[in-house]
């Protein structure tokens, strides 16, 4: 037995048999179930009305194939997922991921998390995530376009402006948003917000690009002063060199934090100057090419294969930013041991439960993805108004708009741990504020929702 709760064990126990061989997914519940012991036991109307069983079951899952063709002329299959999980406060929202890993656990875990993440924002959208298991890495621009086209041609029939709203994750950035609205346009004649992420020239909002890494960077901020402190001086690694990684660098370094470490999946870099954010953003984002390329701008840093290395560098404040279970309880030893008191997370679910275990043992400050990488599906809420009346708005109103959220996400999170009395514990409190918010829209609806 994990739990204490009787409901919440029954719950967890049914959910593993009914989803055998889902292991993201279940770890992702069962953190979720933990921090809802005290809400439950407070309140019986969640077991009463069956809210927990009905929040871990999707609304609904679709897979579907995506055949294409390769630059050689062969046809390709790849599978497409697109798991529309609550729309409990809003049409489902979440990220489109184009990774091998992707399978139905992967969707399903970011799914779900996403439900509690999107609640979190204050804004109204519900939770939802899609993807597929294709690898853009070594794809031409127009292998890439193929597949988007053939993507859209069937996740168009699911998706909508009021219904499903999709955007960016990890191997879709601006090109592929491209491509895939561009196909999702011409199949619905519409020019509609049904997807977020787009360029600025067709209805994309300013600073949703940067939206994930500063809003990691402004939440963190906020949770430092909390203790009286701050970014400012402070050693910081950052693992990933993707989207949330190369903004969170930005904002972390103009916080006057001096970011060490960056990594992609095949190694790390590491430079005692600070990493220039630039210098990553031509390599990744322009270029496409790997993170070791660094050194040919900067001699005097260092490269080392393998990722998870860069657990294994003396820092303040780590900030995990490329894929989840990327921190292990190893890895997060080695942090502590190095001087490191601060982990918030810029991936999704990056640290494993043992991890988690040992941030709490030597009383680390954590923010926990739901509540820290919050901005970007925040900002892509934005784009959504903006797209509704028909405006734009400047990058300062929509930083702004950002940095207010996401100091929100900090005192509610805070607030709904403080209620229970679990002083500090922003995961759980990330998860509870979170639940009410959808657990009462549910309550309101009734059973058959
Ligand atoms: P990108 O595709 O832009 O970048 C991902 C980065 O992480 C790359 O540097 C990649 O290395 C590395 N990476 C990916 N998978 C692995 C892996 N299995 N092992 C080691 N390294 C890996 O993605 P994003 O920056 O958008 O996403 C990063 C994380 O942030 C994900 O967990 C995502 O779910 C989360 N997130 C993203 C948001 C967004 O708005 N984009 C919002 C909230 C959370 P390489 O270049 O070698 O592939
Ligand atoms: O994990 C996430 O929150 C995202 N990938 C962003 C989702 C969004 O809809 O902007």
């Amino acid at each position: 037995m994990s739990f204490k709760n009787t409901y919440i064990q029954r719950v967890y126990d049914d959910l593993v048999i009914r989803n055998a061989h889902e292991p993201e997914f279940h770890q992702a519940v069962h953190e979720v179930l933990e921090s809802l012991e005290p809400v439950c036991n407070a309140d019986p109307r969640y077991e009463q009305e069956g809210v927990l069983e009905r929040l871990v079951e999707p609304e609904r899952v679709i897979y579907f194939r995506v055949p294409w063709v390769d630059d050689k002329g062969r046809v390709q299959v790849n599978r497409g997922f697109r798991v529309q999980f609550s729309s409990a406060i809003g049409p489902y929202k979440g990220g489109l991921r184009f990774h091998p890993s992707v399978n139905a656990s992967v969707i399903k875990f970011l799914g779900f998390e996403q439900i509690f993440k999107n609640a979190l924002t204050g804004l109204p959208i519900g939770g939802g995530k899609g993807g597929a298991d294709f690898n853009p890495k070594g794809k031409s621009d127009g292998e890439v376009m193929r597949f988007c086209q053939s993507f859209m041609t069937e996740l168009a029939k699911h998706i909508g402006a009021y219904t499903d709203v999709p955007a960016g994750d990890i191997g879709v950035g601006s090109r592929e948003i491209g491509f895939l609205y561009g196909q999702y346009k011409r199949l619905t004649n519409e020019f509609t917000g049904a997807i977020t992420g787009k360029g600025l020239r067709y209805g994309g909002s300013r600073a949703r690009t940067e939206a994930t890494g500063f809003g990691l960077c402004y939440f963190t901020e906020e949770m430092l002063n909390s203790k009286g402190d701050s970014f400012k001086d402070k050693r910081v690694i950052i693992s990933g060199a993707g989207n949330v990684a190369i903004y969170a660098n930005q904002k972390a370094t103009e916080l006057g934090a001096k970011v060490v470490a960056m990594s992609d999946s095949g190694g790390f870099i590491y430079d005692k100057d600070g990493i220039d954010f630039n210098i990553i953003k031509e390599i990744k984002e322009v270029s496409r090419l790997r993170i070791s390329e660094y050194l040919n701008y900067r001699p005097g840093a260092e490269y080392h294969e393998g990722c998870s290395g860069i657990w294994s560098v003396p820092c303040d404040i780590a900030l995990p930013s490329a894929t989840q279970n990327e921190i292990s309880e190893k890895s997060a030893m080695s942090l502590v041991k190095n001087g490191c008191f601060c982990v918030s997370e810029g991936a999704n679910m990056p640290s494993t439960p043992e991890a988690i275990k040992v941030y709490f043992e030597n009383n680390l400050l954590y923010g926990p993805a739901k509540a820290a990488n919050a901005g970007g599906v925040a900002t892509s809420a934005l784009e959504m108004s903006q797209n509704s009346i028909r405006d734009s708005w400047s990058f300062e109103q929509v930083d702004g708009r950002l940095q207010d959220i996401m100091k929100n996400i900090y005192r509610r999170t805070a607030k709904a741990a403080e209620k229970y009395d679990l002083h500090g514990n922003l995961m759980a409190g990330a998860n509870i504020a979170g639940f009410e918010k959808v657990a009462d829209a549910m309550l309101a609806y009734g059973i058959a929702y």
